[in-house]
């Protein structure tokens, strides 16, 4: 068996998942990287050593994909120490009384019962081991409700429940559950956003020093490198430009 630690990351095909992939890797841990881009998932996988990497695609708003794929890893690969739940977008920038249904059901979906279908599906590995630690990735955006954001921000105050939530419901298991929260961060989630649109997702990250995907990853392999009895519980990472979620110093 091995001794390394092994971290599942969710969304690990792009942005701050592929980030944070990379790094915990050069930590040391033995990566689970799931997404749905298979191809992507294969190059990461050649990047970072086949031995290193167990490519797993899912779409996380399919329980039942979820599930499988999880029970299925093999013995070598089961005992997840680490999980981040990082897989999520906003879909569209409307107001509420313009939104498009299919949208909104793509952010709940995949923001707040993907994140739980993954977390379901991992937490008996952890909670029979008396170990894990699960980094939840939510956002300023769970914080602050600004304009047209409704859906996606509702999204991300549930992400923001639900971990305290999940710290309080865990804490007598052994386990420490974190949250990361993000302010601007330049990677695809503005093309995602804007469906394909790259001059006005290139918009969003003009005028300032957006933070970038290394960052987060920096961040979350700082948090799970902590000794044992220390929990990062909480933490707000905006680029020094930013002061709240509408609030950035454009130059
Ligand atoms: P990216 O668009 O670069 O990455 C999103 C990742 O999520 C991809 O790897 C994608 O993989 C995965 N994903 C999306 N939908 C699904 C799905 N249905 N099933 C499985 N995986 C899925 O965006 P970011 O890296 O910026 O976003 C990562 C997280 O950070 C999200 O939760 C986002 O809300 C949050 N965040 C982002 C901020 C930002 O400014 N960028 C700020 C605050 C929080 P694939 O398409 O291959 O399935
Ligand atoms: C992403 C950051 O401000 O676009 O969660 O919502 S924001």
């Amino acid at each position: 068996m091995t001794t390394q630690k092994i971290a599942l990351v969710t969304g690990a095909t792009s942005g701050i998942g592929r980030a944070t992939a990379v790094s915990l890797a050069q930590q040391g841990f033995k990566i689970i990287a799931t997404g749905r881009r298979t191809q992507r998932l294969q190059e990461l996988s050649q990047q970072l050593g086949q031995e290193n990497v167990y490519p797993l695609e899912f779409d996380v708003r399919d329980k039942e994909a979820v599930q499988t794929a999880i029970a299925g890893l093999p013995p070598e690969w089961r005992s997840v120490d680490v999980l981040v739940n990082n897989a999520g977008n906003a879909h569209g920038l409307s107001n509420i009384q313009s939104g498009d249904l299919d949208d909104w059901e793509a952010m709940l979906d995949i923001n707040v019962k993907g994140l739980l279908y993954v977390t379901k599906a991992v937490l008996p590995i952890m909670i029979e081991r008396k170990s894990g630690h699960i980094i939840n990735i939510g956002s300023i955006a769970g914080k602050e409700v600004y304009a047209n954001g409704n859906v996606y921000c509702a999204s991300k105050f549930a992400v923001d429940a639900l971990s305290k939530a999940m710290r309080i419901d865990l804490i007598h298991e052994g386990l420490k559950v974190s949250e990361v929260n993000p302010g601007a961060v330049e990677t695809e989630f503005s093309e995602v956003r804007f469906k394909g649109d790259t001059q006005r997702a290139a918009t969003v990250y003009q005028g300032f020093e957006a933070l970038q995907a290394e960052d987060i990853a920096d961040l979350i392999s700082f948090m799970v490198t902590r000794p044992k009895h220390v929990n990062l519980a909480e933490v707000l990472i905006l680029p020094a430009a930013q002061a709240s979620a509408t609030i950035i110093n454009k130059q």
